[in-house]
């Protein structure tokens, strides 16, 4: 056995059990341990911000960490913004990048670079592991790490001498598996200031983050909000939340500050479990970053990491709460199918027509999913991810991990055309691997977004060559043509009549389906 062999055997038996891979010829042992060991299911991206990004969409829907592998440090360099954004996420990941063998790095040939010095912004955990002997004991650590509550970027540079060294027969046998680190406890003189201050009457908003979002932590959530009368809603960038008919609806705050800060005035206390205190994303000149009121009282109920259901299941044992019917439940409620030109509260009433039971959406349709979030509360009940991050190029890749973590489950992504062509290839390793995935396309033909922000930040009126960078209508970009040269089925649509049947046609099949939406 080879160092490589003992790196795949080691994740297989740590339970890390896809690997999302891009290699080069410093990988060459690892892919070629692939085909010595059985098990690992392996799926190729063609660019590395897919195989980041679909490892965080994995680890979203299965809570267990995928593993990547990426060619030193200029294959990690390109897969690092959907690393940040998994980490932003929570998302456990084993980053497996390959590295000269140690006597060729001295040589300082091409591709020699400083790979932990790229790693270490985006990741949680690096090592370079030293020899063929040491690799079993840093892949341990490595998934360790990355399963460490509440999910983590582990790291693990493997040169290519430590790949294709033999490892001893003396020195093979299992260690063990790693051991796995609980959540952090509910802090029981939290709960008591928190039951304190739902007891006082005053308007008090419990907002949720990480797994709170999931359908146990919205119902005690609920309860909470039966007895007491305070509000629930969510963090805007939420991982995965758990949504429509039948279940708590905790409505995300949203992402223009006016807009969030109006939504927020009214409270005099704020609870987070789970959630950060709720900032804008970006600096605005004249206004403040944080969105609570002024004079609210913040207090962070439980961490991401910590035992976030414990937490309310224990604040909501302390208020009497858990004899109440959760509030806020709404009932399914499909919409008629509307006709028409393409209006985005139109496409929202289309998707939330149509949007199968147990489906999972990946948002990243920027401006125009703004007006999906009330409508599809009533929907059929689904899972909600969104870019934790803000670093575009996000959807389709993890559309693929969460594909792969859950298959029985039909994936919409909801995907702005700027965004799309960060990630396109993603169609790609749809088709290859025959993942049940249909994709909107907005296509708007602009950074629409960035129209907004230009006047929002106090940057005024666009010019002309400040308009150039901000629309890609020029020329057009063909998302049907892009996405049958890559072998995924599509369709144009031009008005909501041809929109319902593009997408029925999508959702009906079991492979990947492409609409393209002209707005
Ligand atoms: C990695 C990265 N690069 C650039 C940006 C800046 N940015 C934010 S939104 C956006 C355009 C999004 O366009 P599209 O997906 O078409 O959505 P729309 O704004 O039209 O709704 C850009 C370039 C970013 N957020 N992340």
């Amino acid at each position: 056995m080879n160092g490589a062999e003992s790196l795949v055997r080691t994740l297989l038996d740590e339970g890390v059990e896809v690997c999302f891979t891009n290699p080069g010829t410093s990988e060459m042992h690892f892919v070629a341990a692939l085909d010595r060991v059985e098990g690992m299911r392996c799926v190729l991206g063609l660019f590395e911000g897919v195989v980041t990004g679909a490892a965080d969409g994995y680890w979203r829907m299965s809570h267990k960490p995928a593993s990547t592998l990426l060619h030193l440090g200029p294959g990690l360099a390109n897969g690092l913004a959907n690393l940040h954004n998994a980490r932003k996420a929570n998302s456990g990941i084993v980053n497996v990048v390959g590295e000269h063998g140690t006597a060729h790095i001295a040589l300082n040939a091409p591709l020699t670079s400083d790979i932990e010095g790229v790693a270490r912004p985006m990741s949680n955990w690096v090592h370079t592991i030293g020899s063929s002997v040491g690799v079993q004991a840093a892949t341990r650590a490595a998934v360790q790490a990355a399963a460490t509550p509440p999910g983590r970027i582990a790291t693990l540079v493997l040169p290519a001498d430590c790949a294709w060294n033999d490892v001893p027969p003396d020195r093979q046998a299992s260690t063990g598996q790693s051991m796995r680190l609980a959540r952090g406890a509910a802090n029981a003189a939290m709960i008591d200031a928190a039951a304190a201050v739902l007891r006082s009457g005053e308007p008090t908003l419990i907002l949720l983050g990480g797994l709170a979002c999931h359908e146990a932590g919205l119902a005690l959530a609920g309860q909470i909000a039966a007895a007491t009368g305070c509000s629930v809603m969510s963090e805007f960038a939420v991982a995965r939340i758990q949504r429509g008919a039948g279940r708590v609806n905790a409505p995300r705050i949203p992402y223009v500050p006016e807009a969030a800060m109006k939504v927020l005035a009214p409270f005099r206390n704020i609870l987070l479990v789970g959630a950060p205190e709720p900032v804008s994303f970006f600096a605005y000149p004249d206004k403040p970053g944080r969105q609570s009121p002024a004079g609210a009282r913040v207090l962070q109920i439980a961490d991401v990491g910590d035992d976030l259901n414990g937490t309310l299941m224990a604040l909501a044992d302390a208020l009497g709460a858990r004899k109440h019917a959760p509030k806020g439940v709404p009932e399914l409620q499909r919409p008629a199918l509307p006709e028409g030109p393409l209006t985005l509260e139109g496409i929202g009433q289309v998707i939330a027509a149509l949007l199968p039971e147990n489906g999972i959406v990946v948002d990243e349709s920027v401006t125009g999913g703004r007006a999906l979030g009330p409508v599809t509360a009533m929907a059929a009940p689904h899972d909600f991810l969104t870019s934790c991050g803000g670093a575009i190029g996000f959807g389709l890749p993890t559309a693929i991990g969460a594909a792969i973590a859950a298959p029985d489950r039909k994936v919409l992504v909801l995907e702005g055309d700027g965004s799309a062509m960060y990630t396109i290839q993603s169609l790609w390793t749809m088709a290859r691997e025959g993942l049940d995935i249909t994709i909107l396309i907005f296509a708007n033909r602009a950074y629409r977004i960035l129209q907004g922000e230009f006047a929002g930040v106090g940057a005024g009126t666009p010019g002309p060559r400040a308009n150039h960078m901000l629309n890609i209508d020029n020329p057009t970009l063909d998302f049907v043509g892009m996405a049958r040269s890559m072998g995924v089925e599509a369709g144009r649509a031009t008005d909501l009549g041809g929109l319902a049947r593009e997408l029925s046609r999508g959702l009906a099949s079991k492979g990947p389906y492409l609409v393209e939406a002209v707005l």
